[in-house]
């Protein structure tokens, strides 16, 4: 069956349910986001073409909100709590739903079971019972709600499950063997899935697939009525939440704030003002979207304070014309040092609050400054007092954006077909590359017939050998180019070695997330034993990485340029 737009979400809004405060956020975000996603719908079918696309049938569960996993996310909803994980689960569905598939919501074991056929037990035969679904998208708590119902089936379905993980997975510890043996065991990883099958909430590491969410786009019109409306001198401090406000050093930060900007907070509260915001701070309590919106668009400024790291509110003040301004961190936060991120199955380095937004929007939208260095806040905050900047949002982040990429996801991403150790062709039989000057660079040459059906499609393959101590998700960056991970097949073999020239003494194929790789001392080559284990983060001195990278659209990094 043909998938048609949908342009029109009433009948997603009965699918989502009603009760929870969290169901009552998700909807009113999808109904005032109605007609920008059917606008969105519009331009994707007029640069689609035509193009075929399956109606899939799926099953969307999203686990943290079920009472058996505690939600612990619905009574904070009102309170200043998280809503990143809300907009975004909002945002999937009207994604799903507009692109015209069938759609189901649970949120609850009751109805997760319901769904899912016959459960398990006495009478019940779990392998014999088909998954009538194409697609199921759920977060870990559902992978293990999925687990305990499915039996025996789950291992054979678990190809069509996609895990939707704000921070990501990184494969060392998604992989269970090798994760126990080395110590990358946490509550939440080692789940042997295709690392690809981990949807994140920015584009952190290329091993995982990138699934965002969506920030209201606004028209020329719009843009220039919020430039010429903006008040001169007004700023406001992103966290709703007052423990936020517990900032190391504040007095000082706000004082010198306080000189150029009249401060403004959306900080919850019950019945008199948090002790932790000052008295000169206009605190408007926690807002509904829509007002928050409001207020961006009257900002100048919006102020990060170190935390929360990754959210949605930083995309939403620099589209409504706001500078963001956040504090660098040095050393960088990790789960390796940091309380928030410990635990979490993933070694990324975070260098400021919002890494997103520092290195793919950047200056003039956003400073990243050392909060400590009172010469260069200062200095900062009064060049954007100056300056003037336009709303702005990355195309990946636009409801048109979102939709490009789930539907080329959908129709190309597939993790139940036959594992096998690489793809035809990957064996390099005749030199499929070509031998950049330096002897560090190579060019897939033939066009994808090496390796039919490939997605991306193999001619977009860029390799590089990284320097030592670098990993492939910066080697590719330095570059102007993206790590692709399902790349690494054809690259993970003694043939690709020599083809870059490098000098191997002698190869051995063994399971390391780092490989394959070559190392200097020795002029040893490693080829990777566990196609699990490929992966585009990781980095030892010991190792110089052999890094398969491919171009990314203008906008849009998930998508290579012959991707749709
Ligand atoms: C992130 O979660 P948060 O919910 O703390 O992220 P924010 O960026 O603060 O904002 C989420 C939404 O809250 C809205 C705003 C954003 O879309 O429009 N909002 C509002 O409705 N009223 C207000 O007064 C102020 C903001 C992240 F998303 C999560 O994944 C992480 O778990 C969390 C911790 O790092 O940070």
């Amino acid at each position: 069956v043909q998938a048609v737009f949908r342009s029109n979400l009433s009948h997603l809004l009965e699918l989502m349910g009603s009760g929870k405060e969290s169901l009552i956020f998700m909807k009113k975000r999808t109904k005032r986001l109605t007609a920008q996603w059917a606008l969105a719908a519009q331009r994707l079918a007029q640069k689609l073409g035509g193009a075929r696309r399956d109606q899939k049938q799926v099953l969307v569960h999203i686990g943290f909100l079920t009472e058996e996993s505690g939600d612990v996310f619905s009574p904070r909803v009102l309170k200043g709590g998280p809503l990143g994980e809300m907009v975004q689960w909002a945002d999937i569905l009207a994604a799903l739903y507009v692109l015209g598939h069938g759609l189901r919501v649970t949120v609850s074991l009751k109805e997760l079971q319901s769904n899912l056929g016959a459960p398990p037990g006495r009478g019940s035969c779990p392998l014999a019972t088909p998954l009538p679904f194409d697609l199921v998208y759920t977060d870990y708590h559902g992978l293990q709600h999925m687990k305990r119902y499915m039996g025996l089936s789950f291992r054979k379905y678990r190809c069509r499950i996609r895990v939707i993980d704000t921070f990501g997975t990184e494969p060392a510890y998604n992989h269970e063997e090798y994760a126990t043996l080395h110590g990358y065991r946490t509550n939440w990883g080692y789940w042997n899935l295709n690392p690809k099958q981990f949807m994140t909430m920015f584009p952190h590491t290329p091993d995982n697939s990138f699934m965002g969410f969506v920030s209201e786009e606004l028209n020329e019109t719009e843009k220039q009525l919020i430039k010429g409306g903006k008040a001169s001198n007004m700023a406001v401090v992103y966290g709703k939440e007052a423990s936020i406000w517990k900032l190391q050093g504040k007095e000082k930060f706000l004082s010198i704030l306080n000189k150029y900007l009249e401060i403004h907070g959306t900080v919850y509260y019950e019945s008199q003002r948090p002790p932790e915001v000052p008295a000169f701070v206009k605190n408007h309590g926690l807002l509904p979207q829509p007002e928050f919106q409001q207020l961006l668009r009257k900002a100048k400024l919006f102020i990060g304070f170190g935390f929360p790291y990754e959210g949605p509110a930083p995309l939403e003040a620099i589209a409504n014309g706001c500078v963001f301004l956040q504090s660098r961190f040095s050393p960088p936060h990790s789960s390796l040092n940091h309380e928030f991120f410990r635990g979490k199955p993933t070694s990324r380095e975070v260098f400021s609050q919002h890494p997103y937004a520092e290195s793919f929007i950047g200056k003039p939208h956003v400073w990243t400054v050392d909060y400590n260095n009172s010469e260069e806040l200062e200095a900062a905050i009064k060049t954007i007092v100056r300056t003037q900047v336009d709303p702005y949002l990355p195309y990946e982040y636009t409801c048109e954006g979102m939709l490009e990429r789930v539907h080329a996801y959908i129709q190309h991403q597939d993790f139940c077909a036959a594992p096998g150790p690489a793809p035809p062709g990957a064996r390099a039989p005749e030199s499929p590359f070509i031998l950049a000057p330096n002897a560090t660079h190579l060019k897939w040459a033939r066009n994808a017939s090496l390796a039919p059906g490939a997605w991306p499609p193999a001619h977009s393959l860029r390799a590089w050998l990284a320097a030592a101590g670098r990993a492939c998700t910066d080697a590719c960056l330095d570059h102007g180019l993206i790590c692709e991970p399902s790349f690494f097949p054809f690259l993970n073999s003694q043939d690709a070695f020599q083809t870059l020239q490098v000098p191997c003494d002698s190869t051995e194929s063994e399971m390391n997330h780092l490989y394959p790789a070559f190392a200097q001392p020795g002029q040893e080559c490693f080829l990777q034993k566990e196609p699990l284990l490929f992966s585009c983060a990781g980095s030892s001195s010991k190792y110089r990485r052999l890094c398969p990278c491919r171009d990314f659209r203008k906008g849009q990094v998930a998508l290579c340029q012959d991707c749709l």
